[in-house]
């Protein structure tokens, strides 16, 4: 058993232990209570779901395990000439609890460069697939289509008893997580690179290698895809995408099946896809003023045109935090060191200075400040990526490392099948009715 493996079985043992001992202890105490505009809001905080690897904090952000954004960047081991950290020493955090040394997390790369065979009908898959369809759907359904190689459907279909569920899945997830970047990167490649496809370089770590299979071969841009894919990975797990990979994982549907099932749920203006809908709305912008360099009062007639359109300004927003997300700071902070000059950086700077105001005058916006996709489409533009319909599939490729993780804790711990309750309005009347007689 690898190194990795085993401590994440004994931080696992214990933890179910603990969580068996406080249910029997203290499981029927009241911990929240659903109100009615919850129940038609979308769900909006309620407390309804167990997510180890991260923690979301309206005011402070995300934390992994504990530690904020720049805590990790300060603690998360940046090695061999890396100025970011490797986003291997963040998953090996999010399983365990845990920083890896520097050693372990080169083993990591090792090891997803070792597991990175992608089946040849996979690759067949992709290149049958018309460059007409959108980046994500061909990556969701190329996930899919190398899900005939789960252990864990393989060894369900043998009869494995419970307590091996999550041996297989993190056999599963291990492989997924060593596949997504070729995957990723073939479908860049076909579709915007006249299929000149770029072998893995096994010299590289997970972040590199994929910038580097992309065409990207820079110091900056790799460094730069260290940041994004450790920053995007987990975001605690009511977002949409951790939420459908839980969601789905609940019922035994395997890693494959769960995570592409998850990036269905990225692929959503509302949600990852907002990284392209960002470029593409400043790109109108500055079609539609005329000019590569907006004042900031034309971004703000502009903003407000968007918005008697009844179009949301993307980027901005968001359905927990309520300030500025910390991961925006962190790709604004990446920019004020690289590419401050950059005059795609700075029209999202000035975005930044004018959109807030706005969003909060309307009185309804909960969250005016920009999220995390506000930022990342003008840093990689700056480097010259700029196919905007793929950006989603970066988020993805990120997002991977926090929904598995979270998968193998899923099969850890047997979270059972969710199964939530629904409500007819009906029976909203009703109650309302009953509870003022
Ligand atoms: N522009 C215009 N209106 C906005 C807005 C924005 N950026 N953000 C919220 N609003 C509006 C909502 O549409 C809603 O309007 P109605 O009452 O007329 O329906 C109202 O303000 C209240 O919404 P909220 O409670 O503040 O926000 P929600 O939790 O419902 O939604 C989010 C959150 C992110 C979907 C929303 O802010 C939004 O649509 N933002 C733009 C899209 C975006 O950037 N998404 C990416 C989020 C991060 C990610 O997942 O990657």
């Amino acid at each position: 058993m690898d190194r990795l493996k085993e401590l994440f079985k004994i931080k696992f043992t214990a933890a179910a232990e603990e969580i068996k001992a406080l249910v029997k202890e203290h499981g029927t105490k009241i911990i929240d209570t659903v109100q009615i505009e919850q129940v038609y809001g979308g769900m909006r905080g309620i407390k309804s779901m167990i997510w180890e690897t991260s923690s979301l904090d309206s005011l402070e952000g995300i934390r992994f395990r504990g530690y904020s954004i720049p805590e990790l960047r300060d603690k998360l081991p940046c090695i061999d000439g890396a100025t970011e950290p490797l986003p291997e020493g963040l998953f090996w955090l999010m399983m365990t609890g845990e920083f890896p040394t520097d050693d372990e997390v080169r083993w990591l790369s090792r090891e997803w460069m070792r597991r990175s065979v992608v089946p040849d009908h996979v690759i067949a898959t992709i290149d049958s697939m018309d460059d007409s369809i959108h980046p994500m759907t061909q990556f969701s359904i190329a996930i899919m289509a190398m899900q005939c190689e789960s252990l864990f459907v393989q060894k369900y279909s043998e009869g494995m008893p419970k307590s091996q569920y999550w041996d297989v899945t993190y056999e599963d997830s291990m492989n997924l997580i060593s596949k997504v970047p070729i995957v990723a990167a073939y479908i860049y490649r076909k579709a915007f690179c006249n299929k000149d496809i770029i072998r893995p370089n096994r010299d590289l770590d997970w972040s590199a290698n994929f910038a580097y299979m992309m065409g990207y071969d820079s110091t900056e841009f790799k460094d730069l895809m260290r940041l994004y894919l450790t920053i995007h990975s987990d975001h605690e797990g009511g977002n949409a995408s951790a939420h459908t990979v839980h969601l789905v994982g609940s019922t035994l549907s395997d890693a494959y099946l769960s995570l592409s099932a998850g990036m269905n749920a990225l692929a959503g203006p509302l949600h990852g896809l907002a990284n392209q809908e960002v470029m593409d709305w400043i790109y109108d912008m500055i079609r539609d003023l005329g000019t590569n360099n907006p004042s900031k009062s034309q971004i703000a007639d502009y903003v407000r045109t968007t918005l008697s359109q009844g179009i949301v300004v993307p980027g901005y927003g968001h359905a927990v935090l309520r300030v500025a997300d910390p991961r925006f700071i962190a790709q604004m902070e990446f920019a004020k060191k690289h590419c401050a000059d950059d005059p795609m950086v700075k029209i999202v700077w000035n975005v930044f200075e004018v959109v807030p105001d706005i969003l909060g005058s309307l009185g309804k916006v909960k969250n005016p400040w920009p999220n995390v996709d506000a930022h990342s489409g003008a840093l990689l533009e700056h480097f010259g990526f700029t196919q905007h319909n793929f950006y989603t599939v970066l988020f993805g490729v990120s997002r991977s490392l926090g929904v598995l993780a979270h998968l193998c804790w899923d099969r850890a711990l047997n979270l059972p099948l969710e199964r939530p309750k629904s409500l007819t309005t009906e029976e909203i009347k009703k109650f309302i009715q009953n509870s003022s007689n």
